[in-house]
């Protein structure tokens, strides 16, 4: 396989200023007739061949100028169709293709899901719909007639503005589609089926009528309201926000059950799988319709950052996705709780980002190279990319950030460019210059920020000292200093933030607070080693550090443990005062953990109890907090501190905790459970969310005492429920003791729900992550369950990919785990290559074991390395592990 290198990018040889597509769809093959109107790129030599891209496909035939080319004028291999000599000057190109949508399980090109025909082109996936230079630097206005069979495919949907439609002989009709908009052909959608439509509009700033359409089989229209709803309101808030207007007179989504990622922001016409889409109470969780909203909105957000400017090559990818998840999160934020969005996204980035910074498929979150850029859509790429989008925004402020997007849409607006020129906007809006910071796109690994304090009395200043240590990754054995923007306040014996009046450093002495406008909480921007003195401090306070999780690194502080207990008593700062406590339990859970591997009798400090237990007690918190902030952190973000990694331990000393809380806690958490039960209709809002958050929480807390009184109450919760949050929670809790009530629980959960396959795929996921001992033969059992199918992702990300999520089980000693995971790699191979490699990513981190699970993975992996036939995807994530 080919490894591709940022640094040999080179201009298009040639520009496509037109194409109008074809599409002939039928049962057993569809005609594709493209015509592209050719012009010399600006670099290219006008003798260069053009290369266009092209897979799976069968070529028809090829004219130039109307002219049909000979044998010798041109070549076809297994990815490339090539013109030797092309005309000089502008031309017109015509090739006609013949391909197997029906045939399609890779999901990725034009394919059929449960009957209706649609696509993903991104990343390089419409070469495999005709021969083209497949790349988002090339960018052209596209026109698209479908003909199909009118009664199986009703609706015929491509991007833009439909033209014209009407009957074709032989009972078949068409539609022809115009998109004004200049797009590279990643963001071509065509969709053809038999659904029906939500409607609705939305009235933009300047006075547009912009009709919204939400396509789903007609069964399922019901459940789109809360995806209308999210879309109207992502259409408002980026007015409000960035003003950034809509651009058409229509948009649309289409929801299909057979889709690799989440959605897709294909122009104008945007795809989604199913469970982010449809949701209604009895069906969807309060996660489920968080998720709705923000990646309706993400992929709304996109029609600017992403669409309108685009990326130069694949490279850029944080270019649209970092920046876009950070309009998400904020999205999310200012529509919900700011603190609470803030942990879950922090949380999301130290479970999963972390783990791939420090192991053998680290990158930076602009990669230098990749085989398959289809394994680069990574947590690194989104998640670590909106935290360096966030760090412009707590350095140069609201305004400035939003200068800085001003400035990027005005320079930039209908091209393909690159990260410099995101930064390049940022900086020249706020007058800045800010070299170091460029790293961040370069090194990959999670820096270690280490800091300490000192407070001198007789001067009345407090002294912070910051040093910072990144790691080697892969290929980066040394690493540069980063640019670091640290958020700091310091917290008096009382608990409130102390003014900031002045702070000095490197030699300079810098005004932080004028007398009408006291400062509580400044951003020290460090590289390499830097001392901070704070005058004016009348006493000794506590600093509360990275404030709002200020920078994706690790923090490593000489705060006491009894600091860390103030902080989570008083921080003003909501998001460190859940991270005061998540502090509080690793240290607290690493130490148990040690106790565990001497064989120690494990006791559970008594003071980590009484500060959950006046989290607990404290009504003026917000519930989703209080949730969120006596829950302990996940066994992976454990394991992931741990020199060598020991599920087992984990998994127990976890346990034992959460039990001896729950036994402890046990008259507050009922009291919570009891408090928060409501008769009220099911609503979407932060207030009744936050309040099932809590009393789910506290649930699960007792359910795990798996005493008669606490499973009657679990059994009572799951039966009165007249929501999924709700009803599923009581599940989740009921099943955490394996036996009878288990097993009856998930039985009549099944009967209940057997028709509605996106709360299958929920039943599916609660066993699959089940810590019960000898998880992998029940889950191997439900590999052949009818309503299983792993031709379908999302039912493969639940079974499998939560199965190897659940550290007890996959990690089993004896190697069962691995060696399922290994065979159904190898399986879904076959289907669908983006699918097996993200779960052969699972293996990535089996050197974090012991050198008998190492040997035990390192087998299965040599296993899929050699087996015949394996795709790229796969390979290199499998072959990067073993490195
Ligand atoms: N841009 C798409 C992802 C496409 C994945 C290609 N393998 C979804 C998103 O980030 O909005
Ligand atoms: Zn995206």
């Amino acid at each position: 396989p080919k490894e591709i290198f940022l640094k040999d990018y080179r201009k298009p040889d040639y520009l496509f200023d037109k194409v109008d597509l074809q599409f002939q769809l039928g049962e057993e093959k569809t005609i594709v007739t493209t015509k592209i109107v050719v012009s010399p790129g600006v670099e290219g030599s006008i003798s260069a061949p053009l290369v266009l891209h092209g897979c799976d496909l069968k070529l028809l035939s090829i004219k130039v100028n109307g002219t049909e080319l000979k044998g010798e004028e041109y070549t076809v291999d297994s990815r490339h169709l090539t013109v030797s000599t092309p005309p000089a000057g502008v031309f017109n190109l015509e090739i006609v293709t013949e391909i197997y949508p029906q045939l399609n399980t890779s999901l990725e090109g034009l394919y059929k899901s449960t009957g209706n025909f649609c696509t993903q082109c991104e990343a390089e996936g419409f070469r495999k719909i005709t021969y083209f230079q497949d790349r988002p630097d090339v960018m052209a206005k596209y026109t698209c007639r479908i003909e199909a069979d009118k009664t199986l495919y009703p609706v015929l949907l491509s991007n833009g503005n439909l033209i014209e439609q009407g009957d074709l002989e032989d009972g078949k009709h068409f539609a022809l589609w115009e998109d004004p908009f200049k797009k590279p052909s990643y963001l071509f959608a065509l969709v053809a089926g038999q659904l029906g439509c939500r409607e609705d509009s939305f009235v933009t700033c300047s006075g547009r009528n912009v009709t919204l359409r939400i396509w789903t089989p007609a069964q399922d229209l019901p459940k789109t309201a809360h995806a209308m709803y999210s879309l109207k309101a992502a259409m408002q808030w980026d007015e409000e926000v960035f003003g950034l207007e809509y651009d058409l007179d229509l948009f649309n989504i289409v929801v299909v059950p057979d889709f690799n990622m989440g959605a897709m922001e294909n122009k104008s016409l945007n795809i989604f799988q199913s469970r982010l889409v449809l949701a209604s109470p009895e069906t969807a969780t309060d996660g489920d319709y968080a998720a709705i909203l923000g990646v309706v909105g993400h992929e709304y957000f996109h029609n600017w950052t992403g669409n309108r400017v685009t990326c130069r090559d694949w490279f850029q990818l944080t270019l649209k996705e970092g920046l876009t998840v950070f309009r998400d999160q904020e999205f999310s934020s200012d529509l919900g709780c700011r603190t609470v969005k803030r942990i879950a996204d922090v949380s999301k980035l130290r479970i999963y980002q972390f783990p791939q910074d420090a192991g053998p498929m680290a990158h930076p979150i602009r990669p230098h190279s990749y085989i398959k850029m289809d394994n680069f859509y990574t947590v690194t790429v989104y998640e670590k990319g909106a935290e360096v989008v966030r760090m412009y925004k707590t350095m140069f402020g609201a305004s400035g950030f939003r200068k800085g997007m001003d400035l990027y849409f005005q320079r930039h607006d209908g091209q393909a460019v690159t990260c410099e020129d995101f930064y390049a906007a940022m900086c020249d809006a706020n007058n800045a210059q800010l070299p170091h910071f460029l790293q961040w796109y370069s090194q990959a690994g999670t820096p270690t920020v280490k800091v300490s304090s000192s407070y001198d009395p007789s001067s009345q200043t407090f002294s912070l000292k910051f040093s910072q240590e990144v790691p080697p990754t892969p290929g980066q054995p040394v690493k540069e200093p980063m640019f670091i923007p640290v958020a700091v306040g310091l917290v008096d014996s009382t608990g409130k933030d102390m003014p900031l009046t002045s702070v000095y450093s490197d030699g300079t002495l810098q005004t932080l607070a004028s007398d009408d406008k006291p400062v509580f909480t400044t951003v020290l921007q460090f590289k390499k080693e830097e001392e901070f003195i704070f005058e004016n401090i009348p006493e000794k306070p506590v600093p509360s550090l990275l404030r709002g999780y200020s920078a994706p690194v690790r923090l490593d502080s000489d705060l006491s443990e009894s600091d860390l207990f103030f902080l989570l008593a008083n921080d003003s700062d909501e998001f460190n005062r859940w991270e005061a406590g998540q502090v509080l339990a690793r240290k607290l859970m690493l130490s148990l953990v040690a106790d565990f591997q001497q064989q120690k009798t494990l006791v559970l400090n008594p003071k980590f109890v009484d500060g959950l237990r006046s989290i607990l007690r404290n009504t003026s918190l917000d519930k989703e907090f209080i949730a969120k902030a006596i829950t302990l952190p996940g066994q992976g973000e454990i394991m992931d501190m741990m020199a060598v990694a020991d599920p087992d331990a984990v998994h127990a000393v976890r346990n034992f905790i959460k039990k001896e809380l729950a036994l402890q806690l046990k008259d507050d958490l009922l009291a919570a459970v009891a408090s928060n039960r409501s008769s009220e209709a099911y609503m979407f809002n932060h207030n009744s969310m936050a309040r099932r958050a809590l009393k789910n929480t506290c649930l699960a807390y007792l359910a795990s005492l798996n005493e008669p009184d606490v499973t009657e109450l679990a059994l009572h919760e799951y039966k009165t429920a007249t929501n999924m949050t709700e009803q599923f929670a009581a599940l989740l809790a009921l099943s955490q003791n394996p036996g009878k009530v288990r097993d009856d629980a998930l039985l009549d959960f099944y009967n209940q729900w057997q028709n509605d396959y996106l709360v299958v795929s929920k039943w599916f996921a609660l066993q699959a992550t089940s810590d019960i001992p000898g998880n992998v033969v029940n889950v191997q059992k439900l590999l052949s369950h009818p309503a299983f199918d792993m031709r379908n992702p999302n039912k493969v990300y639940s079974l499998i990919g939560g199965f190897c999520g659940s550290p007890v089980n996959f990690h089993a000693k004896d190697g069962s785990g691995y060696k399922f995971l290994g065979e159904v790699v190898l399986q879904l191979d076959k289907i669908n290559p983006q699918v097996a490699s993200r779960m052969v990513s699972a293996f990535s981190r089996w050197r974090r074991y012991d050198e008998n699970r190492q040997a035990l993975a390192k087998a299965q992996l040599e296993m899929i390395v050699s087996a015949n036939g394996l795709s790229e995807n796969v390979y290199e994530i499998a072959s990067k592990s073993l490195a």
